[in-house]
């Protein structure tokens, strides 16, 4: 026998019970009592070590039809709910202590809900559900080591997304970067970074940078080594998951400085971006007024690299795309003439195009000086052209290569020259096609001799135009 008057009955989720901080109620424990149902101050991300309690109450005056209440996490039904014996009597029913579930570390949408399946009718349909956010302890993350995490959690309808919550503490005394990319090309993640984490109740509500480029481009947030948090906490944000497919993100602080004494140039020779690595971070000091060429050249590897200059304001943070961006020359360089506008350290940051076969390793060799690139600064492609690539390896121990690129064919000279000017190899003297140019070196002078270890110049020419990078011998 089912007793059923329509429209008589009422499930209501929004009521908060004598003894409880709110209708819905996550813990790190399963030990709420009735009576004694408080929100934990600190929530656990990334265990199975979350409790949820909600309840709902039946107003009568009759008893009600089969009905179920549930809750979301992130809009995603988690445990077995409660669905009380038919029919069920006007009373309070109370879901207490279900889990241990999973949450990740960051900021998520609890709802409970009732009747999500409107099986039953209600003199109020508008109080079945109780939506609240609550923020649970971010993965903490390392220098330089990558994580692979599976999508970020629904964004949800509240003013801030849910995300998925970590932690990265750089060193004090260099700019740092957090990249994140979807691995599927039509996933669309994006990385927003905030300066706050506090308990479960607050956190990840401060947004310093956000980073959201389309597709799985790279995206990144860059700050500044010094007025920007020590302790950063960057939030993976869905915008778009189609496929739903995984993503890595990376952190890192400053690989390499050059400066303020050096001044360039800057030689970083074969240096890995490993397995799901996104970005790697590098400094330069620069005087305002300055003129520097910066090159990139990806030696190993088939993921696209590229690399953009950012401002050197203490303080300052920045996503991906609000600095200067390198200029593709070919495949494997991009290059950069860059006038400082300002005296200080400006954070470089060299990363993946996008996350596609992120998994891949990619070898690059970077440089920057005042004197390696000639032009006109206003076009920096077109100065670009006629680039210095640099020694390989630098340092040279025994034999070598030079590597340049010419704007056009034609006759070029390249030689190397001692610390005090003297020419102590001519290397060739030649004709060239355009694009990429390879000379090989033996390590020995013009009259045979293997040439001492010391610190050289090589010195390339062509037409009325001359590049010098810097040569060490071992
Ligand atoms: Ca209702
Ligand atoms: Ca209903
Ligand atoms: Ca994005
Ligand atoms: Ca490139």
């Amino acid at each position: 026998l089912q007793i059923t008057i329509e429209g008589t009955g009422n499930l209501d989720n929004t009521v908060t019970y004598p003894g409880w901080s709110a209708p819905v109620v996550p813990r790190n424990d399963g030990t709420a009592s009735l009576p004694n149902t408080v929100i934990s101050p600190t929530l656990t991300g990334n265990a199975a070590a979350t409790w949820f309690n909600w309840a709902v109450r039946q107003t009568g005056p009759v008893a009600l039809p089969t009905w179920s209440t549930v809750l979301q996490v992130d809009g995603v039904p988690v445990g077995p709910g409660l669905s009380p014996p038919t029919p069920a009597l006007p009373l309070d029913y109370y879901a207490s202590n279900q889990g241990p579930f999973l949450v990740r570390g960051g900021r998520h949408t609890l709802a409970s809900v009732t009747d999500g399946a409107a099986l039953v009718t209600e003199t109020n349909e508008l109080d079945n559900t109780h939506t609240v956010q609550h923020v649970w302890s971010p993965f903490t993350t390392a220098w330089g080591n990558p994580n692979a995490r599976m999508a970020p959690p629904d964004p949800g309808l509240l003013p801030i997304a849910n995300n998925d919550g970590f932690a990265f503490t750089r060193n004090a005394n260099y700019a740092w970067a957090v990249a994140l990319a979807a691995r599927d090309p039509a996933d669309d993640y994006d990385v927003a970074v905030f300066n706050d984490y506090s308990g479960s109740s607050a956190g990840f509500s401060n947004q310093i940078g956000f980073s959201s480029l389309p597709g799985n481009a790279v995206d990144f947030v860059v700050g500044h080594f010094s007025g920007t948090p020590v302790t950063v906490y960057p939030g993976a944000v869905r915008f778009l998951a189609p496929v739903g497919g995984d993503y890595a993100i990376d952190q890192i602080d400053a690989r390499f400085r050059n400066g303020p004494v050096l001044d360039g140039p800057a030689d970083y020779n074969a240096q890995v971006l490993g397995a799901d690595r996104m970005a790697d971070v590098y400094e330069a000091y620069m005087n305002a007024g300055s003129t520097f060429h910066l090159s990139l050249y990806r030696s190993a590897g088939a993921p696209d690299l590229a690399f953009e200059i950012f401002p050197s304001a203490p303080g300052g943070v920045y996503a991906r795309g609000s600095g200067t961006p390198s200029t593709a020359m070919s495949a494997t360089i991009d290059v950069l003439t860059y006038v400082a506008s300002a005296t200080g350290w400006h954070p470089i940051v060299i990363h993946r195009d996008n996350g596609t076969n992120a998994n891949e390793a990619v070898t690059y060799d970077f440089h920057w000086s005042k004197a390696g690139f000639v032009g006109t600064p206003a076009d920096p492609a077109a100065s670009a052209r006629f680039a210095f690539l640099g020694p390989r390896p630098n340092p040279i121990a025994g034999a070598g290569r030079f590597e340049f690129v010419l704007p056009r064919a034609g006759h070029g000279s390249l030689a190397l020259f001692d610390a005090g000017g003297r020419c102590v190899r001519r290397l060739a003297d030649r004709a060239f096609e355009a694009g990429v140019q390879d000379v090989a070196w033996d390590g020995l002078s013009d009259d045979g001799a293997r040439v001492p270890a010391g610190v050289y110049w090589a010195r390339i020419r062509f037409e009325n135009r001359s590049l010098a990078t810097r040569v060490v011998v071992l």
